[in-house]
C-alpha cells in the first residue's frame, strides 16, 4: 500500500507519525510520503526557515520539544541572543541553537544551487525517518495576512504581515481579513509531490489547519488537480472537533475566509470528489471520504447523502497510541471504499 499524506507542522507531524506507527504494527510493506506546506516559510537573518518540514523532521526523529510543540529538544538559545543584540531578529522569533544548525545547512545547500526538494533528501537522510518528505513546490510561496490599517500611507485602509508575526508575534490576535500567498504565480507542485500523488492507493489529508497548512498546499497551480486525479482513496481528518480547533489557529484562518468552525463545514469546504467527478467540473472537490470527532457524529448523515463518506472515530491524538489508531481508522476506511465494487 503506498500511503501519501498531505500535512502542516505540528498537528500534521504528529499524525504522521500515527501514520508511521500504524504502517509498523499493521502493515508491513507500506509506504509512506508526506507533501508537507511550505507556506510558514521565511527568510530571516539571512537563513531559510522551513518551520513545517522542521517539525516534521523533528517529530519523526524524536528530536521536537514535545512540550513546546515546535523546535528542538534540549535547545539552547546563546545565538539567538546575539541575534537580538545586533538587531537582526526580532524579540518574537527566537532560533535555537541546534534548530540554527539546520537552517544554516539548508541555506548553505540552497546557496549551493540545490532545490529544496533536494535539501529536504539530504536533512532527513540524517534519520531514518521510516517516511519520505516532500516540500510541496520547490518555489518560495510564503503566506501573508491582511489586516485593517485605517492608518495605511498607501490610502487601502489594509496592510500585510508576514504569517509568522501574525501568529507567532500577534497570536493571531489582529483579525485576518484574507491569506495572500505571495509567488503563487510562478509556483507548481514538486516533482516529490507529484509522485507520489501519482502513484498512491491512499490520499490522507491530515488534521492540520484546513487554510494555511492544507489551503496553501492545495493553491499552488496543478496541486488541487493532482490531488482530486490522484488513483488513491482520499480520505480527510477533521481538525474541528465539537466546534473547536484542536490546535493553533483554524479558527481565526476558517473566519476569515468565512467558513464556519465545525467539522461538516470544513468537509463541505474541501468538497465532495465523487461529485466533481460526476459532473467532470474539475473543480476543487476533494474528499472521498471523512473522519470526524465520536463528538461530531451528528455530521455523518448530511456529509454521506452529499457524496463525502463520514465516520466518526476517536480524534484526539494524546499519545502514540491513540494516533495510531487514528491513522488505522483512516487506512481501514479508504480500504473498505476501495474494495467496493
Ligand atoms: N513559534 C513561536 O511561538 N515562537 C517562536 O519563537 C518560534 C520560533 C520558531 C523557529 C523555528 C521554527 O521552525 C518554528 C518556530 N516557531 C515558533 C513555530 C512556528 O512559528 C509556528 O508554530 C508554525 O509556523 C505554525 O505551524
Amino acid at each position: 500500500m503506498r500511503i501519501t499524506v498531505l500535512a502542516g507542522g505540528v498537528g500534521g507531524a504528529r499524525f504522521v507519525r500515527g501514520v508511521r506507527e500504524e504502517v509498523r504494527r499493521n502493515r508491513p510493506g507500506a509506504s509512506v510520503d508526506v507533501i508537507v506546506n511550505t507556506g510558514d516559510d521565511w527568510w530571516l537573518a539571512g537563513l531559510r526557515i522551513t518551520p513545517d518540514l522542521d517539525s516534521m523532521l523533528y517529530t519523526l526523529s524524536g528530536q521536537n520539544d514535545e512540550e513546546r510543540g515546535w523546535g528542538r529538544v534540549g535547545e539552547s538559545e546563546r545565538v539567538s541572543a546575539e541575534l537580538r543584540a545586533y538587531g537582526v531578529t526580532p524579540e518574537w522569533f527566537t532560533l535555537g541553537d541546534l534548530d540554527l544548525g539546520t537552517h544554516i545547512a539548508r541555506t548553505a545547500w540552497l546557496r549551493q544551487g540545490l532545490s529544496p526538494s533536494e535539501v529536504v533528501r539530504r536533512l532527513q537522510e540524517r534519520w531514518e525517518l521510516g517516511v519520505t518528505l516532500h516540500p510541496a513546490s520547490d518555489q518560495e510561496v510564503d503566506t501573508h495576512v491582511v489586516v485593517s490599517d485605517p492608518g495605511a500611507l498607501d490610502g487601502t485602509g489594509e496592510r500585510e504581515l508576514h504569517f509568522q508575526e501574525w501568529w507567532t508575534r500577534h497570536r493571531a490576535g489582529i483579525p485576518a481579513l484574507r491569506f495572500h500567498q505571495h509567488g503563487l504565480h510562478h509556483a507548481i507542485p514538486s516533482v516529490g509531490a507529484l509522485g507520489a500523488l501519482l502513484d498512491a492507493d491512499v490520499v490522507l489529508v491530515a488534521p492540520s489547519n484546513p487554510v494555511v497548512s492544507i489551503g496553501t498546499i492545495l493553491s499552488i497551480p496543478g496541486m488541487a488537480q493532482a490531488v482530486a486525479a490522484s488513483p488513491g482513496t482520499i480520505v480527510g481528518v477533521s481538525p474541528i472537533i465539537a466546534g473547536a480547533a484542536v490546535r493553533g489557529m483554524a479558527d481565526q484562518c476558517l473566519s476569515a475566509i468565512g467558513v464556519a468552525t465545525d467539522a461538516a463545514a470544513v468537509a463541505r469546504h474541501y468538497g465532495a470528489r465523487s461529485r466533481v467527478v460526476r459532473q467532470a467540473t474539475g473543480a476543487r472537490g476533494l474528499l472521498d471520504a471523512w473522519l470526524v470527532g465520536e463528538e461530531d457524529a451528528d455530521a455523518a448523515d448530511g456529509l454521506q447523502s452529499e457524496g463525502i463518506e463520514t465516520r466518526a472515530v476517536p480524534l484526539w491524538m494524546r499519545d502514540l497510541d491513540t494516533a495510531a489508531d487514528l491513522a488505522r481508522d483512516a487506512l481501514d476506511l479508504a480500504v473498505e471504499l476501495r474494495s467496493r465494487p
